[in-house]
């Protein structure tokens, strides 16, 4: 899990630490639920603690046991990403930031941690430019930033990801967190870290606005 990572960022210590003994006040052992029901989307919801009941709900909806797996890491991914300073009402103003890193994060590890079971959520790369705004948010742009496939090089109605090679760690460090500004998470990547395909990262975030 962690070799995905590269590095210890904010997931880093959640995966690591916060499931095992942190306690603090409100911020107690991290509170995990699991549901059986059907049509119930799993969330994370911050304010549970207040009321002691799990801020990660994961709602079994059919899945199986990597799609459990997986949607527990999307949730784990907002957890980190709340604790380093997004919020709710950031959540109102811009969803697209967090559900494109929490999409990116359930991704990465887990295919990381089901190889052999073929390409976990490919979905996303079947996805047309004009069914973007359809995803609500939850785009393959961290995604298109690590992986090496271009879902538009022999389908022009897809988009042409020329990026790659971004690490789920630059990734974080350059990740939003007390603003919900979408084209600062950009530029930070452009500033922080020298990749080949820098130049390339605009056209996916015009995409995904
Ligand atoms: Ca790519
Ligand atoms: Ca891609
Ligand atoms: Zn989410």
């Amino acid at each position: 899990m962690l070799r995905s990572l590269g590095g210890i960022g904010s997931l880093a210590f959640i995966l690591q630490t916060k499931l095992c003994d942190e306690k603090g006040l409100l911020e107690q052992r991290l509170h995990i639920g699991g549901r059986v029901d059907f049509f119930s989307a799993s969330h994370f919801f911050d304010l549970n603690v207040i009321a002691q009941s799990a801020t990660v709900l994961i709602h079994r909806n059919g899945k199986d046991s990597r799609g459990i797996f997986g949607t527990t890491i999307h949730e784990l991914a907002h957890v980190s990403h709340w604790d380093s300073g997004y919020g709710d009402i950031l959540w109102v103003v811009n969803k697209r930031i967090p559900e494109s890193w929490a999409v990116g994060v359930e991704w990465q590890i887990t295919n990381d941690i089901y190889q052999g079971y073929g390409i976990y959520n490919n979905k996303y790369q079947l996805v047309d430019i004009s069914e973007i705004d359809d995803l609500k948010g939850y785009t393959p742009l961290v995604i298109d930033l690590i992986d090496d496939y271009n879902q538009g090089k022999f389908n022009s109605l897809r988009p042409n990801d020329q990026a790659w090679g971004y690490t789920l760690s630059e990734i974080e460090r350059a990740l939003p967190t007390s603003s919900g500004n979408w084209w600062a998470w950009r530029d930070d990547l452009k500033k922080m870290f020298d990749n080949p395909t820098e130049e390339n990262i605009d056209y996916l975030f015009t995409t995904y606005k």
